[in-house]
This record gives C-alpha cells, structure tokens and sequence, in this order.
C-alpha cells in the first residue's frame, strides 16, 4: 500500500492555477501588496466573515505581528497554552515577552478556562489561547477573564479556517485573531496567513509593520518584519477558495467513518465537537487511556509498519521541549503533559479514502 500521511495538500487543477498566475507572469507584479492579494484579503474577509483581515506570509509571522501591534509591554506576561504547536509559544519568547504556561482541559485540549486567574499577576497583559484542533475555546469565559483584569485576547486560529462559532466567523472573537494557510491546513496558500482584528483603527499599523515598518518611502515608523504575502500564493488561495466548501465537505465524511469505527471503545477517547459550532474537520486526535490495550507509542509504531503516517500532534508539549527546559516544568500542566503521551492525531485529507479510513481502524482496533 502507498505511504498515508497524516495529511496531503489540496490542489487546484493544475489548469486552474495556471490561469489564476497568468496576470502575475504577464505584469511581472510578484509581490508587495499586489491585485492577487488585494482580490484574496476581500475574498477572505467575506468567506471567514470578520471585520478586518490583512494576508500575512505564514501563521507563524501573522502571531509575531499580532503580538507586536497591541504594544505589549516588553518583559509582560502572557498566559497561553503549552498544548500546541512550537509556533504559539516562539511567537510570545521572540516578541520579549514570557509565556506563563496555563493547563488545558481534558475534554477539547483546549485552555483550562478554570486556571487562568490564579495565574495572572501585575505583569500580565494578555491571553493567548489555541483553538487546538479546530476546537473551539471557552471563548465566554476567557472574553470575561479579559475584561475584568484589563487583557488583551490574541487567538491562534491556526486550525480552525471556516470555522463559525455561534454564527459568527471564528476569527472575529478577541483582539486580534490568526490564521495559519500552510500546506497541511484545511485552506492554504502553499505558506500563508491572516491576521483579523476587531478595531479598525489598526488596520494601518499592520499594513505598515507587515512592511518592515515602512509608512512611505522616506517615513518608516515602526521596526516590522517582512510579513508579506506573494502573488503566487494569493494565488494559489484564490483557486482554493473555490473549492473549500466540498473539501470541508469531504473531510466530515472522513471523520463520520472515523467516528463510527472508533466510538465506544473502551480506552479510546474521541473529542465531542462544541455546541454552536460549525466545525471544519481539520485534524482527528484520538487519546489512548491506560484502559486500551496497547499504548500511543506501540499504535504509532504499528501503523507505521503498515505505511500510515499518524502524528503525535502535539507532542512534545512547549513547556517541555528544549529550548524552555531550563525555564519551564512540564509537570506545572500535568493534563497537557498526560495528553501530550496519549494522543495520536490519524491521517486526514480530503481525498482519503473511506477504505483507508478502515484499514487504518482495523489496525488500531487489531
Ligand atoms: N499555531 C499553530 C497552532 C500551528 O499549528 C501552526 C502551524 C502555527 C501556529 C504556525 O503556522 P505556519 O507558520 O506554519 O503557517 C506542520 C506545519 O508545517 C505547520 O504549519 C503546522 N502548524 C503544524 C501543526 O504541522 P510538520 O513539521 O508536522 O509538517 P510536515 O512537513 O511534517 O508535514 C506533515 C504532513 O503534511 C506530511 O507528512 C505530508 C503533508 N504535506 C506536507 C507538506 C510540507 C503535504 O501534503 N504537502 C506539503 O507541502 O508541521
């Protein structure tokens, strides 16, 4: 049987693409804020339905800059999770700010909303929780944490392309919501993001900080990274975009046979989705409870025997990984830390096949 990875990029048709770049290869406008991006930003404000959007190079750069244009104070706290990809937690360190490492609940992953306060001090200035998964945050509960000690809300949207949460577009909760469009996401532009934000009047200062800093050509009053976004991928985002309802589509497909297969096996724990949410299927965590027979390790090493790629997303947990150890316990998040050891997130793509989707059950269940 061929290798299954955990995932595989969707693809226009290749006819389809050429044609989208045909305008870019005939202007020789390849970059800097060019008609393919500006087309895109519209498209996409209008699909992911938030009031302010900006494209930005990667995920990784969208939460640098989202960081960066709230004014954060340098050496300021921010709670976050370590129950994500090395990304989150990079973006805060390599902004001069410290992540305080909050623990995650053991139903979604998501941030334990119940442990938040008692870890905010005169230091603190923001909240930066994961919609891990496409699951969707206690979104209530942190808005009011935030409210009440004066925080600001950065979102890392990464997972969660499409997603709506009591009908509103899931980038339109919090400050600053991110997304990330690398080639393994459920939407991407090859390597991309967003940035959304809630108050307009910032819409500039991102403009300008995606930039390098630069206002005009002799103005440049900020310190910014080059965060921009290039035309072939805007491109690339702009084909994608026509097909993202039925690759969605296709992918609850997927996770329907998954769940069918998996469900009500003793050991195996599969995440209930959120109420009022309309999910977009991006990835499917599956936890192995010491009440399964074999362990993650030994199920990971059997299906890679058999060609299937499954990934221990995310594991190791941030707070754990070497570049923190001298800095951070990973036994301070133990639900995170217990998670990070059990969990096995199964291959899934649009075009996997249900036969697959079987075989790859077959052998967990084996
Ligand atoms: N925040 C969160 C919560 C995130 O998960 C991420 C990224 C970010 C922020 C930052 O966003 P970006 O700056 O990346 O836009 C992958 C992705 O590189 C990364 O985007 C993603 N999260 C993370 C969870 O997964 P790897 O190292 O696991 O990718 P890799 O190369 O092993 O690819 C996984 C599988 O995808 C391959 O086995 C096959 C398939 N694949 C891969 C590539 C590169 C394709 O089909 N096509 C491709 O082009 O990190």
């Amino acid at each position: 049987m061929d290798k299954i990875l955990v995932t595989r990029s969707s693809m226009p048709d290749f006819e389809e693409y050429i044609n989208e770049i045909k305008e870019v290869w005939d202007s020789r406008w390849l970059t800097n804020n060019g008609v393919k991006n500006r087309q895109l930003k519209e498209e996409l404000t209008k699909y992911l339905d938030v009031d302010n959007l900006e494209t930005i190079v990667n995920g990784h750069m969208a939460l640098e800059i989202a960081v960066q244009v709230l004014d954060l104070p340098k050496g300021g706290e921010v709670i976050t999770t370590p129950f994500t990809f090395v990304s989150t937690t990079h973006s805060i360190v390599r902004s001069g700010l410290i992540p305080v490492f909050c623990d995650i609940n053991p139903d979604d992953y998501t941030i334990d909303v119940d442990k938040i306060e008692a870890l905010i001090t005169d230091k603190t200035c923001a909240i930066l929780p994961v919609h891990v998964y496409g699951n969707i945050c206690n979104i209530e509960a942190i808005d009011e944490i935030a409210k009440k000690h004066n925080l600001k809300v950065i979102y890392d949207a990464a997972h969660t392309f499409g997603e709506k949460y009591n009908g509103r577009g899931i980038g339109s909760y919090g400050d600053i919501s991110i997304f990330s469009f690398h080639a393994t996401k459920v939407y991407h532009t090859i390597e991309g993001g967003a940035i959304c934000f809630k108050d307009s009047a910032l819409q500039n200062k991102i403009e300008e900080v995606r930039d390098f800093g630069i206002h005009d050509e002799e103005s440049i009053p900020f310190v910014g990274p080059n965060g921009k976004m290039n035309e072939f991928c805007a491109a690339m985002g702009i084909c994608n975009l026509r097909h993202i309802d039925g690759e969605i589509e296709k992918r609850k497909a997927i996770v329907e046979c998954y769940i069918e297969e998996l469900q009500g096996i003793e050991g195996i724990k599969i995440c209930k989705p959120r109420e009022n949410v309309d999910p977009n299927y991006a990835y499917f965590p599956v936890v192995f409870t010491d009440k399964y027979k074999k362990n993650r390790d030994q199920i990971f090493d059997e299906l890679a025997a058999e060609n299937i790629g499954a990934r221990k997303y995310f594991y190791p947990i941030t707070n754990a990984i070497e570049a923190y150890s001298d800095k951070y316990d990973a036994k301070d998040t133990p639900v995170a830390l217990d998670i990070s050891k059990r969990v096995l997130t199964l291959p899934l793509f649009a075009d996997l096949s249900l036969e697959n989707v079987k075989k790859i059950c077959s052998i967990i269940k084996r």
